[in-house]
């Protein structure tokens, strides 16, 4: 033990900083000896010059307080096991300031420290109760508004705050697209759910402005503005200068947005509400006036850790957590509310005390309160079918005119017209599809005027202008969070992703984002949508991997998504008719999987033979959600189970196999991909005395393992089955790509196997 005195008076050396901070603020209030000066009437600024009223700083500091109080609450009854989430906003809270100066019609996209700004947004509406709904989120109850006990989340249906995971930037693309999109709703004369002079709110950390989802949307804001094209975000950089333990250079967030052109730069005080709340105001003015993208750069700080397991003492000094303290906005708001004789010592100790009995009162009402006990429950939200309706809505018809319209007259319609291979039926599909639904658009690399790099959307622009079908800039994060954006806005938007390999990069937008927000948010949120992917191997011509992906393991494991894979043109109507109405009906999140090698293919079995084109299916008809077409039904000795590419193989291959074993061969083409039809494998494996599974996708991870699962878990393990699948590799170019995938030759031999019985 040394013997010299210890310079902090152990009271501050406590390891519960939660702790400190309460202390702190009491002890600063009762030492207070400032001269308050005479109490503002409430429309009187609260300070000298100050833009803030003493009403409007009276309100918002008691929003300061109820975030401050559930911060402090969740650090107590965290230890108890009666909440379930411990992210702070403290230090943040003047973000309630930006809550005030805009609208709850405002679409906002949240940081996890906006517990200030939730509390003052509640105020926007009559009879909301921001402490209950928070707590009862922090408790993990069934009750909780928006997620229903799914996850601690800020968000609020009738306060438009949609719930956000908590993947840091993945929500900065869709903000600019929900921003872009209350501008193209007026274009395309659709009606919006919210005021025409909206703006989109979105707010984040320092450390997360650097995230390349992050800089994709700071980057595709400014492409937007460059181009005079209006998207009215507002995005704030809640600036504390850390991220979790890592500093933010200081001056690096000035630096790096203060000049940046087509992202308007404003700075805010976000400690010090008499100070800050005039910057505020004229960035959100600027925003809503000019519809420009503008960046508030609002100074925080962070105070109690990250989180209630960042003990800050393991790796800070406490002279430097004790100079964060002393930034407290709260201090500061502490001193306007005495200084300007807002409020008596007194009452301010008063109101503090009240409001921490409040959250903790409502946090013990909170645990009183029914959890999620079912898995029933709990997934609910997650992947709603209504088969009834969306049949019937895909198959709607009654849009005649447009039909006519768009195709030209009666004899042009594409269901008078010859069989055609794929890529045209696809593309008379939407047409059709883009008839039917004004509220329709599709976006992405190319689409407009070259019509897509197979030509699949050609003469959509023309047909339906550029506000319905637009090319992108080049970034697919980007084209999944604008259509995340047109979809909030009741839309039903149709991204392209050029090909399966770029998906990949911009997966979390689907992952984390789209397919989660039904249910984050108790199925209150909806982003449905239809996102086209060229797919797939076997291109001869144009080659090499990322040209010819095969993997669909990326997508197949996300929950909720429907995969889907048409191998012919009629298939690929129907299908499409059946994802829109999947997203219409359901607010479904649909992958659209179009087998690029398959796109021309005229010839099944022969050159010249014309079997892989297909007729048009006329607009009321439409395949239900996990049906799988069967070629052969009579045919027992053998069941192929394949998808894409492999289903026209495995015809060809069922010929051979029935010439050298005398097998006659069901062929099974799956279609959808996720959810699998388990039901149906499992009854054609039944029926069938054995199983191939032809998948072209690799053999780790892909729909062959879920393909042979079901048979196994249908009881039909025993039979003879074997899979004819991909190699787990990255595909060549040239002629040695067809090494690594199925040929018609390899479903022959594994037969030949299976006949052997090895
Ligand atoms: C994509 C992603 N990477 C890492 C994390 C883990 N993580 C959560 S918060 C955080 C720091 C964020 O710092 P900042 O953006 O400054 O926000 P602050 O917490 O300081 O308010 C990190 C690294 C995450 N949530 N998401
Ligand atoms: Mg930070």
């Amino acid at each position: 033990m040394s013997a010299v005195a210890p310079l902090i008076p152990a009271r501050h050396k406590d390891v519960n900083r939660a702790k400190v901070c309460d202390d702190n603020f009491v002890e600063f209030v009762g030492q207070w000896s400032g001269t308050p000066s005479r109490k503002p009437s409430p429309d009187a600024p609260v300070l000298p010059g100050s833009l803030c009223s003493a009403r409007d700083f009276i309100e918002l500091f008691e929003s300061q307080l109820i975030s401050r109080h559930l911060d402090l609450m969740a650090r107590v009854l965290r230890v108890q096991q009666k909440v379930f989430y411990t992210i702070g906003s403290s230090g943040h809270e003047g973000n309630a300031m930006i809550a005030r100066l805009t609208r709850h019609t405002d679409p906002a996209f949240l940081h996890y420290r906006s517990g200030g700004f939730m509390a003052e947004r509640f105020r926007k509406l009559p009879g909301m109760d921001p402490i209950m709904d928070s707590a009862l989120s922090f408790a993990a109850s069934k009750d909780d508004p928006i997620s229903g006990g799914r996850h601690k989340v800020w968000g609020s249906k009738p306060l438009w705050v949609l719930p956000q995971t908590s993947t840091i930037a993945s929500h900065l693309p869709k903000a600019l697209g929900t921003a872009v999109a209350i501008e193209q709703a007026k274009r395309i004369g659709h009606e919006l759910p919210i005021p025409e002079d909206s703006i989109a709110i979105c707010s984040f950390g320092d450390a997360s402005a650097n995230h390349a989802t992050a800089q994709t949307a700071f980057n595709t804001a400014a492409w937007t503005a460059y181009q005079k094209l209006p998207a009215p975000v507002l995005y704030v950089c809640e600036d504390n200068g850390i991220g979790i333990s890592v500093k933010t250079p200081t001056g690096w967030i000035a630096n790096s947005f203060q000049h940046r052109d087509g992202l308007d730069y404003f700075y805010a005080d976000g400690l010090d509400i008499a100070g800050g709340y005039e910057q505020v105001a004229r960035a959100v003015h600027h925003c809503r006036s000019t519809r420009r993208p503008t960046f508030l750069h609002l100074r925080t700080t962070r105070i109690m850790g990250h989180a209630g397991t960042d003990f800050e003492i393991e790796w800070r000094s406490f002279e430097e957590l004790m100079a964060v303290e002393a930034g407290d906005p709260l201090l500061r708001s502490a001193a306007i509310a005495l200084q300007s004789g807002v409020l008596t010592r007194d009452e301010l100790l008063a109101l503090y005390e009240t409001t921490r009995k409040k959250c903790f009162a409502a946090a013990e009402e909170a645990d009183r309160r029914p959890k999620l006990d079912s898995l029933a429950e709990v997934i609910a939200p997650l992947a709603p079918y209504t088969p009834d309706k969306v049949a019937a809505e895909a198959a709607r018809t009654g849009y005649d005119e447009k039909r006519l319209a768009v195709f030209g007259s009666a004899e042009k319609l594409p269901e008078k017209l010859p069989p055609r291979h794929l890529a045209i039926q696809i593309n008379n599909a939407l047409h059709d599809l883009f008839a039917k639904y004004p509220e329709s658009l599709l976006f992405g690399e190319d689409v407009a005027q070259k019509g897509g790099v197979y030509t699949v959307t050609k003469g959509l622009q023309k047909a339906f202008k550029g506000a319905r079908v637009f090319n992108t800039l080049l970034d697919e994060t980007m084209i999944l969070g604008l259509a995340q954006g047109f979809a909030n806005m009741g839309m039903l938007p149709l991204p392209e992703i050029q090909y399966l390999a770029y998906f990949h990069n911009a997966c979390d937008q689907i992952r984390g984002e789209a397919c989660s927000l039904q249910f984050f948010s108790n199925g209150q949120y909806r982003n449905p949508m239809v996102m086209r992917i060229a797919s797939l191997g076997y291109q001869r011509g144009f080659g090499g991997h990322f040209h010819n992906d095969n993997s669909i393991t990326a997508l197949r494991d996300i929950p909720g998504l429907v995969v889907g894979c048409p191998s012919r043109g009629d298939d690929a109507a129907t299908m499409l008719r059946t994802m829109m109405a999947l997203a219409k009906v359901d607010g479904r999140v649909c992958a659209y999987l179009e087998p690029i090698a398959l796109y021309m293919t005229k010839d099944l079995y022969e050159t010249g033979d014309g079997q892989w084109l297909t007729s048009y299916p006329a607009p009321d008809q439409a395949m239900v959600l996990g049906e799988e077409r069967v070629y052969f039904p009579e045919a027992r000795d053998l069941v192929i189970f394949s998808f894409g590419n492999g289903v026209p193989m495995s015809l060809r291959a069922a010929r051979e196999i029935e010439k050298a074993q005398g097998w006659k061969v069901r062929v099974v083409d799956l279609r959808w991909l996720q959810p699998l039809n388990t039901e149906a494998i499992a009854r054609h494996a039944g029926e069938c005395a054995r199983i191939l599974v032809v998948d072209e996708g690799r053999r780790s991870a892909g729909v062959g393992e879920g393909v042979i699962t079901a048979v196994v878990e249908a009881g039909q393990g025993a039979k003879p089955l074997r899979r004819v699948v991909g190699v787990d590799t990255y595909t060549p170019l040239a002629g040695a790509a067809f090494l690594v995938i199925p040929s018609d030759a390899d479903i022959v031999a594994m037969a030949g196997e299976l006949a052997r019985g090895r």
